[in-house]
């Protein structure tokens, strides 16, 4: 049952998916309903008048009654879904005065997040359940967009601009971010988790951060391989991508632009997720993004040990 499942709309994960799925599924049904009856009716005409010898059809120059019936009753119906389809509108693009703000920074390819406490995180947030909060969002390089399937909104993240979404998380779980306009080759890693709970195990979180950073720093940093998005540039088993993979580089002497040689050890993979910036590898680009306030310390020894544990 599960690929029925999967034809279905997502789970409503706010007040606002329900407004949009009662407006759809209006929508959906009365085409349903339009599809059958014009069908019927253009089957019917083409057998009920169909070519007979000797048959000839009087001249009807027009049908006021008609006429006037399938003008005014679809238009009645359209105006109708004008103003149900404001409505909703208008909740979506007015954030309540009290929602929490989030800011969003889209980048190639990843979601980084900053709460008003100034805490970034980047691929996960954790919210909780039924406060409204608001996603002022912006891009550092190419259109992105902000999309959140379970609560129906869908947003352009542009660059030099800001533009937001808000809803009020309804369901505790996992919901799923994307990036719904085409950014490049790491488009479809550009995905995001929204964690929705209790006001008490957000509190938890916010104070401890990820409970699963209490394990063995390779184990931690093998997640935040793919947590922090690093896998959408580096791979771990040689083969070269947007960045150099990792396999084998502890202990080696790489080569930078500049010429210099620098020994990989924890200062050098330290300052090089930090402050990528510092040092560029020799054959590569400076498109690394700078992982600066994005890391806990956890983190970032976990990646360290993991990038050593890839012999
Ligand atoms: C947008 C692509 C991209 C992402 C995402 C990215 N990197 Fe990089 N990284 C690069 C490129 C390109 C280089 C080589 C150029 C340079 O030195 O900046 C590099 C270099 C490095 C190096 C030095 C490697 C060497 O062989 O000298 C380390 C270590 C590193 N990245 C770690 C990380 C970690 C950890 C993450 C995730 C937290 C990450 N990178 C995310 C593109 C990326
Ligand atoms: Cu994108």
């Amino acid at each position: 049952m599960e690929w029925i499942r999967s034809l279905m709309l997502p789970l409503q994960g706010s007040e606002f998916a329900k407004e949009v799925d009662s407006l759809y599924m209006f929508i959906f049904w009365l085409s349903v309903v339009l599809f059958i009856g014009i069908t019927i009716a253009t089957l019917y005409f083409a057998w009920a008048f169909r070519f007979k010898p000797g048959r000839r059809t009087e001249h009807i120059a027009h049908n006021a009654t008609l006429e006037l019936a399938w003008t005014i009753i679809p238009l009645f119906i359209v105006i109708g879904i004008f103003f149900w389809g404001v409505n909703g509108y208008t909740k979506y693009a007015v954030a309540p005065g009290d929602a929490f703000q989030v800011q969003v920074v889209g980048k190639k390819w990843l979601w980084q997040f900053e709460y008003p406490d100034g805490s970034r995180y980047v691929n996960e947030i954790h919210l909780p359940v039924g406060k409204p909060v608001q996603f002022i969002m912006t891009s550092e390089d190419v259109l992105h967009d902000f999309f959140i399937p379970t609560m129906r909104v869908k947003h352009d993240v542009v660059p030099g601009r800001y533009t937001s979404v808000w809803f009020t998380p309804a369901v505790a779980g996992n919901h799923h971010v994307a990036c719904a306009e085409y950014c490049g080759k790491g488009h479809s890693d550009m995905a995001a988790k929204i964690v929705v709970e209790s006001q008490a195990a957000y509190e938890l979180w916010v104070k401890e951060g990820p409970a699963d950073l209490n394990r063995p720093p390779v184990e931690v940093g093998r997640d935040q391989y793919e947590a922090k998005g690093c896998n959408t540039c580096h791979s771990i088993d040689g083969t070269r991508g947007q960045g150099p993979s990792w396999k084998g580089i502890w202990g080696q002497k790489h080569k930078m632009k500049d010429g210099s040689e620098i020994l990989v050890d924890e200062n050098y993979v330290r300052e090089s997720i930090l402050n990528p910036q510092a040092h560029i590898l020799e054959g590569y680009e400076a498109i690394m993004p700078a992982f600066q306030g994005l890391l806990r310390e956890k983190e970032l020894a976990g990646l360290i040990a993991y990038i050593k544990s890839l012999q």
